[in-house]
C-alpha cells in the first residue's frame, strides 16, 4: 500500500516539469518518509557493492534499493510514485534507481551529462525523483540545462572506454549486436563506470560550465520533504567546489511511463535491471512487455 503525498502536486508544478524539463516540487514527503530515506541511504553507504563507484568525493551507487531495505520502501511505498505519475499524467513502472553520496567536507561539482545514453531505453515518458535527506543548498544541489529535454539529441556518455584510444572498445563498438546487450549479466559481477564503451560516434555534451551565461540553468534550494523532478533526458549536474558542513544523501529513482521501450545501445553504460536478462528483451520492446520486472507502480486508476 502506497502512502499519499503531503499535498497533490499542482497543474501548475506539471506544467513546469513540462515545459523546463524539471522543477522543484516542495513539501511533499512527511518526517517520516524523510527519515527513511536517511536511514536507507546510510544503509546503502554501510553496504559497498559492485555497483558502487567512488568518484574523488562522490560515491555513486547503482540500483541501492537492491541492498537497502529503507530505500526499497521508498520505492515500493512511498509517495514517489504518484507523484511522478501525476506529472506524466499515466501510470508509471520503476525502472532503477541511483545513490548519490557525497560526505561533508569537499563537494566536488557532479559534471553536466544527459541520462539518456547511460541506459538501454528509449522514449519520452520518463521522469526522475531526486530527493535528499539533507538540506542542499542552491550552489550544490541539482541544476538544469532548461528546455534541453526536447532538444532531441543524445550525447555521448562521460563514462565507458574510449573506442578512439583503446582497439578493444572500438571493436566492441562496431561489433554490438542488436539483439546482445554490451553489458550482460556477468555485471553483476564485476562492474564500473568504465566496463561499458563510450559511442563517440554520438555529440559530446556541451562544455556548458565553461558558458553558464549562454545558458539557461536552472536550480533550486533544497529542504527534505522536497522532491525534484526532471526529466530522463535533461542536461544536468551539481555545483560544487565548496566545503560543506553536512554530508549530501541523494537518491533518485527513474520511472517509465507508457512510451519506453527497451534499446539495446552499442554504447551501453549501467547494466539492464538484473530481473530482465532472464527476459532477453529485444530492442522495440515495451517495458510494460516485462510486468513481473515492471509492474506499474501507480495508476491514475488507483486515485480515481
Ligand atoms: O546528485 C547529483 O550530484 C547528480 C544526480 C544525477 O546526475 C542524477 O540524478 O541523474
Amino acid at each position: 500500500m502506497r502512502d499519499a503525498p503531503l499535498r497533490t502536486i499542482t497543474e501548475d508544478e506539471i506544467a513546469a516539469f513540462h515545459r523546463d524539463g524539471a522543477t522543484l516540487v516542495k513539501g511533499m514527503l512527511s518526517r517520516e518518509w524523510v527519515d527513511l530515506l536517511g536511514a536507507g541511504a546510510d544503509e546503502a553507504i554501510d553496504r559497498p557493492d559492485v555497483m558502487s563507484e567512488n568518484l574523488g568525493t562522490l560515491r555513486v551507487d547503482q540500483f541501492p534499493a537492491a541492498k537497502s531495505p529503507g530505500l526499497r520502501r521508498m520505492v515500493e511505498e512511498s509517495p514517489l510514485a504518484e507523484i511522478v505519475g501525476r506529472a506524466l499524467g499515466s501510470a508509471v513502472r520503476f525502472y532503477m534507481d541511483q545513490l548519490f553520496f557525497k560526505p561533508k567536507g569537499l563537494f566536488l561539482p557532479t559534471p553536466w551529462h544527459q541520462d539518456t545514453c547511460y541506459y538501454n531505453l528509449h522514449g519520452h515518458d520518463l521522469i526522475r525523483a531526486w530527493v535528499s535527506a539533507d538540506p542542499v543548498p542552491r550552489d550544490v544541489s541539482l541544476e538544469v540545462v532548461r528546455g534541453s529535454h526536447l532538444w532531441n539529441t543524445t550525447y555521448s556518455p562521460l563514462a565507458g572506454r574510449d573506442p578512439e584510444a583503446d582497439d578493444d572498445a572500438r571493436a566492441t563498438l562496431e561489433n554490438a549486436r542488436p539483439d546482445e546487450p554490451v553489458l550482460g549479466a556477468d555485471a553483476y559481477d564485476d562492474w564500473n563506470y568504465f566496463s561499458g564503451v563510450r559511442d563517440t560516434r554520438l555529440p559530446a555534451v556541451p562544455d556548458i560550465e565553461a558558458h553558464r551565461d549562454s545558458y539557461d540553468i536552472l536550480g533550486w534550494d533544497y529542504e527534505p520533504g522536497d522532491v525534484i523532478l526532471f526529466h530522463g533526458h535533461i542536461l544536468h549536474g551539481a555545483g560544487g567546489n565548496i566545503v560543506s558542513e553536512r554530508p549530501r544523501r541523494a537518491h533518485a529513482s527513474l520511472w517509465a511511463g507508457e512510451d519506453v521501450r527497451y534499446l539495446h545501445r552499442a554504447g551501453q553504460i549501467i547494466p539492464d535491471p538484473r530481473a530482465l536478462y532472464a527476459h532477453k528483451p529485444r530492442s522495440g520492446q515495451f517495458l510494460s512487455e516485462f510486468p513481473e520486472v515492471f509492474p506499474v507502480a501507480w495508476s491514475p486508476e488507483d486515485s480515481a
